[in-house]
């Protein structure tokens, strides 16, 4: 049975309702394979639409100097740029203070930063240090090296059969020597969304700090710091349609003063003698070195454009891509989906009896579907399920219901292909 879907264009509701989206994404504009390209693998790295293409041109082709040093005009320019941005995902994220937002290189590196600058220093034998088993690989192993020199101990909130996290197995788990959680909020294999908001009370009211891994939840939802009160968020650039190379760290600006530098050098000082050096207010103290000035820009740019969309539409959209997806999915006979979780995200993780993950993505590639296959950097979780693999489609703005159509015809056609 081949399943036909109602395929339409995607349009923007809000102040442009025609402007199609897609034809925003210049990478969309390939074959592979001689198909149309299909591109089903957001949650990796989403594609970039032109604004912030031009964004990121500018800084390079105008404004092309480096920052909070130069007293001529490109760099000045430059400087406004960079610090305006900062100012951009302060109010995206709802934070209080600009100075509360560290520019990164993306939220492997935030959570290595909050790792060594304010775990590290504090923990010691019979603390505890809480994490989820959906993690990514980012958001496990920073901890493992903080377990390994400080004595602490590294405790894991298992996952239910339906891919999820509740808020009674983390209340498990917490206790008097709870000192740090940190959680996904979004799982990157199995898109659950976590009740982050009610986790972060829990493990405040057991006197822990609370830092959240927003990689895959930023282009998706609304996320608003000071509403969910956590003490540090992270995200990278990319998955927000932004540059690579760039990313955030929110942190309580609290708990960022009293922080040491992760990494010292150039423009995070006030003043150095061989004998002695005095470090930069926030939050430069964090920023050694000259930062991804472009990428900074770029990321303002792709809050601009995702704000522009509004979280409605997109979250909406999603939706129904999910729904049809899962539904899609459900009549190819062999594939089973991996996870089930009442609360989800633009993700689907399934296998295919008897076929190989990496086999299915090269025969989707084929036909021009790009979707991720393997652990994803989510080992665990994925073992969870009992699988070594799993096939993942994730969606972005820019897809719509004739991706869907793609990815089944592309399943169906790898079972042809598979004799099954
Ligand atoms: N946390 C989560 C939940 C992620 O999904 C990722 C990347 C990271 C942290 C690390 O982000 P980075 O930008 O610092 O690398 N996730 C994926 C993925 O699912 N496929 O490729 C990268």
């Amino acid at each position: 049975m081949t399943l036909e879907l109602q395929s339409e264009p995607v349009s923007l509701g809000g102040p442009n309702p025609h402007l199609d989206l897609r034809t925003q994404f210049p990478a969309l504009n390939q074959s592979i394979s001689g198909h149309p390209l299909v591109y089903l693998d957001s949650a990796a790295t989403a594609l970039k639409p032109r604004v912030i293409i031009e964004a990121v041109t500018s800084i390079w082709g105008r404004d092309c100097a480096n920052i909070h040093r130069g007293v001529h005009r490109m760099s000045q320019r430059a400087t406004e740029r960079y610090e305006s941005a900062r100012e951009r995902i302060r109010s995206f994220l709802g934070a209080d203070d600009a100075r509360e937002i560290v520019f990164v290189r993306g939220a492997t590196e935030a959570i290595n930063l909050v790792a060594h600058g304010y775990a590290m220093p504090r923990l010691g034998p019979g603390d505890e240090i809480v994490i989820t088993g959906l993690e990514h690989h980012a958001n496990i192993v920073p901890w493992q090296v903080v377990r390994d020199r400080t004595g602490a101990t590294l405790r894991v909130v298992p996952v239910d059969d339906a891919g999820q996290v509740s808020t009674a197995a983390l209340k498990n788990v917490l206790g008097a020597h709870t000192k740090l959680v940190a959680i996904a909020h979004v799982s990157n294999a199995l898109g659950t969304v976590l009740p982050i908001q009610e986790m972060i009370t829990l493990a405040h009211d057991a006197g822990a700090v609370v830092l959240v891994d927003g990689a895959q939840a930023v282009a998706h939802r609304p996320v608003d710091v000071s509403a969910v009160d956590c003490d540090f968020y992270v995200f990278s650039g990319h998955k927000l349609y932004g540059p690579d190379g760039i990313g955030v760290l929110f942190a309580r600006r609290s708990l960022l003063e009293s922080m040491a530098p992760y990494q010292v050098g150039g423009d995070m000082i006030l003043n150095v003698t061989f004998e002695h050096t005095d470090y930069n207010e926030l939050p430069h103290r964090f920023e050694a070195g000259t930062p991804s000035i472009s990428g900074a820009v770029g990321l303002a740019a792709a809050i601009d454009f995702v704000s522009s969309i509004g979280f409605d539409w997109i979250e909406a959209h999603e939706r129904r891509l999910l729904e049809a997806c899962l539904e899609a999915l459900g009549t190819v006979e062999g594939v089973r989906l991996i996870g089930s979780p009442a609360q989800r995200s633009g993700v689907v993780s399934f296998v295919l009896r008897d076929v190989h993950p990496h086999d299915l993505g090269t025969i989707l590639d084929g036909e021009g579907v790009a979707i991720r296959t393997g652990h994803h950097c989510a080992q665990p979780v994925v073992e969870r399920f009992g699988q070594v693999a799993t096939a993942r489609a994730s969606f972005g703005v820019y897809n719509d219901l004739r991706d869907i159509d793609a990815l089944i015809g592309g399943i169906r056609k790898a079972r042809e292909l598979l004799g099954q």
